[in-house]
């Protein structure tokens, strides 16, 4: 999408009936053609518009939806071509207990995901898809994930009823017709349906954000599928996001020897020597991947760029390295918390070309969110379209209320994010969790295998209330635990085997925890941009392998932590006991948690990798059992 603002009058997008379809639609592909027809004969929508992802489309939209209240135009002179979208209350975020992945085998799909029988499911969703979109406009968006024509990259189709959800992913992914001409040359591509269940019966008024109390988001890997009912909202309704780029992806990973991860991408370049590395690191959602995908370093040395924030896809390339690319073109980020302070890189962004879902609004018609600022507005619109004061005692925003802007609208995006059209080779992968006991600031894995372990070990204290008890951990292996679309022990299986492939070519891999508390509930870690300071030792510890051994570790029972006095810590206050805690490795609570590993290992039976249950057994043993 460019920024023009300029209405061009004379466009026409391609629109038709089905009576039209043949000799209307602008691609030749049989199969496409056919899914389509089939579609919309099942669903039944008045007329078909084809997506073209212009700038002409995006102002079509975009008036035709101000003009139907579904959309509020900002003050252009505050945040031009911005728009906000208020969904209803009962449509504010995923539901993973209406995701499902419909495959044959349900040992396949695994205990963490909702199993269905594929024939069954669309025996039960047939009578709700029959008809959805009767009154309807059908919209047909040809898109890439990554940029087209590299060896990463995937193709696939959506349909959708949404005029919501085209604008949205006009900006989260590379919607052209030029994916259409490359289907036509025969590349694989993935279909994916979306309705929001509200026909528009004998001409009835539209409400600004239709959708339906009963929802389906269903995966069906083995025919690469994804049919999506009732909700309008973010990776409900966006599905190359988590339907496509990680649920279905996963599994053509597993099949055709690539990692689909839910994994932020950053460039880091040392200024002193200009060597560039590339990292890629999984966090639970809500750890703050936006803001270590957009870090202002806070020591000299470091210049970071964005790659990605959510996704990446990785993939071993023609010289043996693990390349990654983000498959993705827009930040779909959480708007509360994203602040002039925290994140000022985000804020810029957001400048404006962008969509906010369920933020406020201010009397001068431009945005507001919790931590946006550290000045609270005296009046606001809220999320549900009422008065606000700071005296409502309410969020002004919806916690999970959300921006949609171009990554190419950061400061901070590397030009590899798309130039790089085959990636960028990995130095090094982060996993982290939300942890306030136990894990320590960072700790370098200490071997692939142990990494894997780590990976398929993340997990966060539940709750504030629960914080300190080392018994309440939610388990979220790989930050994937949402997003895998086949069983969890057969995906730590293939990263094992991507391991043994990459052999000496692997990235090292850290685990890493911003948010380790004291005594008294407080962070021991600024974190924020103080985090370069641990991509700084991190980076320097991987020189050490090669050429210096300028950053030293010391190896403890859960990994390498920075030796004494080898992290940065020049220009900010943190006590030795504080520094001390952070690095700690208590073994008493360390078996604990090995035996938690054990009952969460057994969840899977006997489909574990044996080599990770030998990493259970050698933590155990270095921790003196
Ligand atoms: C997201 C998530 O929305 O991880 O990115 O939940
Ligand atoms: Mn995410």
């Amino acid at each position: 999408m460019t920024t023009a603002t300029k209405i061009d009058n004379d466009y026409q997008p391609i629109t038709h009936t089905i009576a039209e379809f043949e000799s209307a639609a602008p691609v030749k592909d049989a199969k496409v053609l056919g899914w389509i027809c089939e579609m919309a004969d099942i669903m039944q929508p008045d007329q078909i518009f084809w997506c073209d992802g212009s700038t002409a489309q995006w102002q079509l939209l975009t008036a035709e939806m101000v003009a139907q209240g579904s959309l509020i135009k900002l003050n252009p002179d505050i945040r031009p071509n911005s728009f906000l979208a208020r969904s209803s209350s009962d449509d504010v975020a995923r539901v993973e207990e209406r995701t499902f992945i419909c495959a044959a085998d349900p040992e396949a799909v695994g205990p963490t995901n909702n199993w269905r029988d594929p024939d069954e499911m669309r025996q039960e969703l047939l009578p709700f898809f029959k008809g959805a979109m009767r009154g309807r406009t059908m919209y047909v968006l040809p898109f890439a994930m990554g940029p087209i024509g590299g060896a990463i990259t995937q193709l696939g189709l959506q349909l959708t009823d949404s005029p919501y959800a085209v604008l949205s992913m006009q900006i989260m992914a590379r919607v052209s017709f030029e994916v259409l001409r490359h289907i036509e040359r025969g590349a694989n591509w993935v279909r994916t349906a979306h309705t929001v269940g509200a026909p528009l019966l004998d001409g009835a008024a539209d409400s600004a954000w239709p959708c339906n109390s009963t929802k389906y988001i269903c995966h069906f890997p083995d025919t690469l599928e994804v049919l999506s009912f009732g909700s309008g909202y973010g990776g409900n309704a966006l599905l190359s996001k988590k339907c496509f780029a990680l649920r279905l992806a996963s599994v053509m990973g597993k099949r055709e020897g690539w990692l689909a991860e839910h994994m932020l991408l950053i460039k880091v370049t040392n200024t002193n020597t200009g060597r560039v590395y590339n990292l890629a690191a999984a966090f639970p959602s809500a750890c703050g991947k936006t803001n270590l995908a957009m870090l202002t370093p806070t020591i000299p040395g470091w210049k970071v760029e964005t790659l990605g924030d959510d996704i990446a896809w990785l993939r071993q390339g023609a010289d043996g390295r693990l390349y990654a690319i983000n498959p993705e073109a827009g930040f779909f980020g959480v708007a509360p918390g994203t602040g002039e302070s925290t994140n000022p890189t985000a804020i810029s962004a957001l400048w404006g070309n962008t969509i906010y879902t369920n933020v406020a609004l201010t009397d001068d018609g431009d945005v507001w969110w919790e931590g946006k600022t550290d000045e609270v507005p005296a009046h606001l619109i809220d999320w549900q379209g009422q008065d606000w004061t700071p005296a409502s005692g309410t969020p002004a925003a919806h916690p999970n209320s959300r921006f949609t802007v171009p990554v190419t609208q950061a400061p901070s995006i590397a030009p590899e994010w798309s130039e790089a059209e085959n990636g960028v080779p990995l130095d090094a992968i982060l996993f982290g969790g939300r942890r306030a006991t136990n894990v320590p600031l960072v700790a370098k894995a200490l071997s692939w295998q142990h990494g894997v372990f780590m990976g398929a070990t993340i997990s966060s204290e539940k709750t504030a209330a629960q914080e300190g008890l080392v018994g309440e951990l939610r388990r979220d292996p790989f930050a994937m635990l949402p997003f895998c679309g086949y069983n969890m022990a057969d995906y730590w299986g293939h990263w094992l085997a991507i391991g043994e492939k990459l052999g000496d070519k692997a990235p090292a891999i850290f685990q890493v925890n911003w948010f380790r508390k004291d005594a008294d509930g407080k962070f021991l870690w600024p974190g924020f941009g103080e985090n370069s300071r641990v991509i700084d030792w991190i980076l320097r510890s991987l020189d050490a392998d090669s050429e210096s051994d300028d950053a030293k570790g010391e190896e403890l029972p859960v990994g390498i932590v920075p030796a004494s006095g080898e992290l940065n810590l020049t220009g900010i206050e943190i006590s030795d006991e504080s520094l001390a805690e952070l690095f700690r490795v208590d073994n008493e609570s360390w078996l604990q948690e090995c035996m938690l590993t054990e009952e969460f290992f057994a969840m899977f039976g006997d489909r574990v990798p044996q080599e990770l249950r030998a990493q259970l057994q050698g933590l155990r043993e270095r921790l003196g059992a």
